[in-house]
């Protein structure tokens, strides 16, 4: 994408903006980007949610809206409708969403009532802040419990989860994880739900790109409720969506709107329609593939060299490092590999002694990585300078000598030519 051209209009108008966006634009070029919920949209995704139909109000839904003028706006959003139902064999999809947690919340209010008890698991252990946080709406309106990973392999015990939810009678179980480096077998929640007579919901916000492509057990048909972001494995814009069985339909929507949206966003929701479509072609099964053995390639790079991931490896597009034995923490290997280019995010690990502001580990992926078209040589080359960064990190010499290693493999594999 020629991205100057793009940003001619802005240049001329607001140069003090034009010169962030220009220096994003290089940063991203420039950089390793590992956090496991990035990826880069299409060039269709991107002239899709920056055109014209940002001018358009719509509430409502198609073919029922609360404005005029809505013919061409009800052809997007019923494409991306279809083609999520399609995508992930869901009976009704709701695609308004601006956010995951927004999603999240519509979910539970269409299926529970204030104080409710759910099932989840902890922020901590890999789960996310509307899992029942206590500084977030979720752990304010509802009664949430929580489940742990096992203590020794850091894997999901279905075995304790179904102790606890027969003990807690949750009303809602909910599962998905933004910080959990293994498959998920919704089945077996599935069946933990139906033993204790609780409804299902799965938040596949990380994963959604995998389920989509056939590559993880899709949670669609085990679930009430399913929610996920578009813009992460999905490679979509950013927002999310809902899908739910037919009897939950009218309750979602209206969760949605009037619930806690006015006008949905249609120019991200015909973009939606634009990344669906692509994730219909079978060139996107081959990318989840290339993400798959990417990932791989990066953790071995990183066990090879002598550093902790936690449950031993990966089996999906997110990688966890534990810092424990190297005596250091999140914050500062995060700002190390940062000064090298190498993009990551701090995060807790589970049982982590440390605090979410300083925690024990650090989180990757390569979701990112694999769509500027690094390969698994690449990829386990990713996995050694990062170890070398750990094992260095006081070293100005040696950072100097990766970070020339981190401009080599961004400029073999440009992003924005
Ligand atoms: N912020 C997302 C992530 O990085 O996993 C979760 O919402």
């Amino acid at each position: 994408m020629n991205f100057n051209l793009y940003l001619k209009e802005l240049k001329k108008t607001d140069p003090e903006v034009y010169k962030w966006v220009l220096a994003e634009i290089k940063r991203q070029e420039f950089t390793i980007e590992l956090i496991p919920s990035e990826n880069i949209v299409s060039p269709s995704v991107m002239e899709t949610q920056g055109s014209v139909l940002t001018n358009k109000y719509s509430e409502g839904y198609p073919n029922k809206r609360y404005y005029g003028g809505n013919h061409f706006i009800d052809k997007t959003e019923q494409l991306a409708i279809d083609r999520a139902k399609q995508l992930f064999g869901a009976e009704h999809v709701n695609v308004q969403p601006h956010s995951g947690s927004g999603a999240n919340m519509a979910a539970y209010m269409a299926v529970l009532k204030l104080n409710d008890k759910v099932l989840s698991i902890n922020l901590d252990q890999g789960g996310h802040l509307t899992h029942g946080h206590k500084l977030n709406f979720s752990g304010m309106l509802y009664d949430f419990v929580q489940y742990e990973l096992d203590k020794d392999t850091k894997l999901i015990d279905y075995e304790k989860i179904r102790e606890v939810a027969l003990r807690e009678k949750p009303k809602l179980i909910v599962t998905g994880y933004s910080a959990y480096p293994r498959e998920v077998d919704f089945k077996k929640f599935k069946e933990i739900a139906d033993e204790c007579g609780a409804m299902l919901m799965a938040d596949i916000a990380h994963i959604a790109g995998m389920i989509a492509a056939g590559l993880h057990q899709n949670p669609v048909p085990y679930c009430d409720i399913v929610t996920t972001t578009t813009h992460k494995t999905l490679r979509g814009p950013r927002g999310a969506i809902i899908m739910c069985k037919e009897k939950y339909a009218k309750d979602v929507d209206r969760s949605i709107f009037p619930g806690i949206q006015g006008g949905p966003l249609e120019h991200v929701i015909a973009a939606k329609a634009v990344a669906f479509g692509e994730a219909l072609k079978p060139e996107f099964k081959e990318y989840q593939e290339k993400l798959l053995v990417n990932n791989k390639a990066m953790a071995q790079g990183l066990i090879d060299n002598g550093i902790d991931l936690v449950s031993g490896g990966t089996s999906n597009h997110l990688i966890l490092i534990d810092l424990t034995k190297h005596n250091l923490l999140g914050k500062k290997v995060e700002t190390a590999l940062d000064n090298v280019n190498i993009c990551t995010n701090k995060n807790m690990i589970p049982f982590d002694t440390s605090t979410p502001f300083n925690p024990s580990g650090i989180r990757i992926g390569s979701p990112v990585i694999t769509t500027r078209g690094f390969n698994e040589e690449d990829c386990y080359k990713v996995g050694v300078l990062i170890s070398i960064i750990i094992k260095n990190i006081d070293n100005e010499e040696i950072m100097l000598s990766v970070r020339e290693e981190v401009q080599e493999l961004c400029l073999k594999c440009p992003l924005y030519k």
